[in-house]
């Protein structure tokens, strides 16, 4: 990728309108806040999880003030990798990329809180990690697009295609903070 922003890499960089996200991933609350309560899902690559970053991962989504809602280690299948990554199939790197992510454990983790889609892709950082921003996890831990630490879904849409690809029902859990809530963001 040039130095100039891809579209794919801008499209993931620009957040929509707040009016305009849909609303699919809003969790039905009692008479909880109106923001919408996205989910997203989170993935420490081979390369971050080789490197011991899962724990810095995890402690800036924490402070943050997004929820943990799921997570697991895996060896991610080649076959949820292909559904996954299914639109880079003509990509010249879709080859080491499909390698690459099978190389070793990954770390997939789904997060949930107000705009968590449009704001863990501004957390991540660009996509080249030589355009990525200092204080972005791409920007603080990786210095090639190839060996970029972390994955963040790029749409509400797509985080919920994700989300379904990689975790069964069961393997998230709804659990109550509300206490925790009034002091991140207003009723
Ligand atoms: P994203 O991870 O920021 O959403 P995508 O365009 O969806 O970026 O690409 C998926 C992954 O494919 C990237 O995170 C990166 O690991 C890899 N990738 C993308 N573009 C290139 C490239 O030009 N060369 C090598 N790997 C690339
Ligand atoms: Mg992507």
């Amino acid at each position: 990728m040039s130095c100039l922003f891809g579209r794919a890499a801008l499209r993931g960089l620009l957040c929509p309108p707040r009016a305009l996200v849909p609303n699919l991933l809003v969790r039905p609350s009692s008479g909880g806040p109106s923001w919408n309560q996205e989910r997203t899902l989170v993935a420490v690559k081979p390369d971050g999880v080789h490197r011991r970053l899962v724990g810095d991962v995890i402690q800036r989504f924490e402070r943050r003030g997004f929820k943990l809602v799921g997570m697991k280690m895996l060896q991610v299948p080649k076959s949820v990798l292909a559904e996954h990554y299914h639109d880079l199939q003509k990509k010249p790197f879709y080859p080491a990329l499909i390698s690459y992510m099978s190389s070793g454990p990954v770390v997939a983790m789904v997060w949930e809180g107000p705009n968590v889609v449009c704001t863990s892709r501004a957390m991540i950082g660009h996509t080249d990690s030589a355009e990525a921003a200092p204080g972005t996890i791409r920007g603080d831990f990786s210095v090639h697009i190839s060996r970029n630490v972390i994955h963040a879904s790029d749409s509400v849409d797509g985080a919920q295609r994700e989300i379904q690809l990689w975790f069964q029902s069961n393997e998230l859990v709804d659990w109550a903070d509300e206490g925790h809530r009034s002091s991140l963001y207003p009723a």
